[in-house]
């Protein structure tokens, strides 16, 4: 008896030695993870949010789509705030980063929680809570935002490039992309969803406007009518590269579900959120959003950007926590 159950007893000691070691070596993030090495982190963060934003509301939009960029890159780790690292080019760079706003913001909040705690509190986490933060300020969803996230220190221009999906990707590149970050249709279509709020710059829809195979250049799968106010008073030549139109016309300010309304009626913006109605499964979800009250959506959508939060973290020793967003500790 003793001879048969021994060998079982081995397996199941090297088994849990083998958990204790992977559990040691790959840290999860935790909720309030900074509770004893920085208990007043969040708040500090949270008050200079909750002071700042209301006078800069545009800036909520902003955040969230930089937090996505970077999670897209590397992970969540702040490599889309980095400067130039070792003459590399850096993510900012890449064409979808132009367009971020409010670098400036994010160093004022990590100086403040550095003067608190220096050297503790990662880049990562203030991106990742800035961004919740804002958007709650202005009227949104909450999520849950565990914490413990480390900085990295590559930030590689060609890497945005290659993973951060664009205003023309089609369904089928924009669900590739997703996949990549451990992301399924469901979250393609509810993190889409923050184009409730914000605003694009002509070049990322214009050539629907111009350049398509309808009459007048105008993209089939776009409203005729709306294509045609966009160009007599927006985007009035296919060139131009400073206007600003809001992506949810009317309600640019307010989280809600009119994104989804809009797109049922031809309106979506870019192509890619026109792409979201050709798929069946992607089309299921916007009916089912839409049959629904926008507390099913606030739901859905603060499980997807918690989702989103921890791609590809790094946590534990892994990376660092720097001491200046925009550079790697020297
Ligand atoms: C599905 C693929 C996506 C594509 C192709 C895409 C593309 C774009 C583009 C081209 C703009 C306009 C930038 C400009 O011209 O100024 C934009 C704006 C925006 N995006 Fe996305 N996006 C996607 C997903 C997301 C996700 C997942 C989020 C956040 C969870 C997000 C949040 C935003 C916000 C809030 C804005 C407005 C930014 C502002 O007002 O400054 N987007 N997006
Ligand atoms: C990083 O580079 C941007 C230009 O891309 C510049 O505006 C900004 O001041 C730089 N940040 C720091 C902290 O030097
Ligand atoms: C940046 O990333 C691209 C694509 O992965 C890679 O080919 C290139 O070598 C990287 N650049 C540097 C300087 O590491
Ligand atoms: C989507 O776009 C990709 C890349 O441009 C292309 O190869 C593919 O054929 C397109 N798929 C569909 C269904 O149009
Ligand atoms: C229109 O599309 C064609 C082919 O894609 C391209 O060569 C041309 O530069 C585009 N014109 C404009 C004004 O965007
Ligand atoms: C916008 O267009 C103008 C004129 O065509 C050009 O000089 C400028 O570099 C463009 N700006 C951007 C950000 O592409
Ligand atoms: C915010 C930011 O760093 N934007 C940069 C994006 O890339 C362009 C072109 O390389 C730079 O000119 C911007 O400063």
């Amino acid at each position: 008896m003793a001879g048969t159950s021994s060998p079982g007893i081995i397996i199941i000691i090297i088994a849990f030695g083998l958990l204790a070691f992977t559990g040691s070596t790959h840290a999860q993030l935790q909720m309030n993870f900074y509770a004893v090495s920085c208990p007043k982190a969040e708040k500090i963060i949270s008050d200079y949010v909750k002071q700042h934003i209301p006078n800069a509301p545009s800036l909520a939009a902003s955040f969230i789509r930089m937090h996505f960029h970077d999670c897209f890159v590397r992970g969540c780790d702040a490599s889309v705030l980095l400067n130039s690292t070792n003459g590399q080019s850096p993510e900012k760079n890449a064409v979808p980063n132009r367009t971020l706003r409010g670098f400036d913001f994010i160093d004022r909040v990590k100086s403040l929680v550095e003067a608190e705690c220096p050297g503790v509190v990662s880049c990562a986490d203030i991106l990742t809570l800035v961004a919740r933060d804002s958007i709650v300020t202005a009227g949104g969803p909450f999520w849950q935002v565990p914490t413990g996230r480390r900085d990295g220190v590559i930030s590689n221009v060609t890497e945005a490039s290659n993973n951060i999906p664009g205003p023309f990707h089609n369904f089928t590149t924009l669900l590739r992309l997703f996949n990549n970050q451990g992301l399924d249709t469901n979250d393609l279509v509810l993190l889409s969803g923050a184009h409730t709020i914000g605003i694009a710059h002509c070049p990322a829809f214009s050539r629907r406007l111009y350049n398509s195979t309808g009459p007048g250049g105008i993209d089939p799968t776009l409203d005729s009518e709306y294509a045609a106010n966009l160009k007599a008073n927006k985007c009035r030549t296919p060139n131009d590269n400073t206007t600003k139109v809001e992506m949810d016309p009317g309600s640019r300010k307010t989280f809600d579900l009119s994104y989804y309304t809009l797109l049922t009626k031809r309106r979506g913006l870019f192509n890619s959120d026109a792409a979201l109605t050709s798929d069946s499964t992607s089309s299921a979800i916007i009916n089912q959003l839409l049959s629904n009250p926008q507390s099913f959506f606030y739901a859905r959508f603060a499980t997807a950007m918690e989702k989103m939060g921890r791609i590809n973290v790094k946590t534990g020793s892994e990376g660092q926590i720097r001491k200046q967003c925009a550079f790697v500790n020297s």
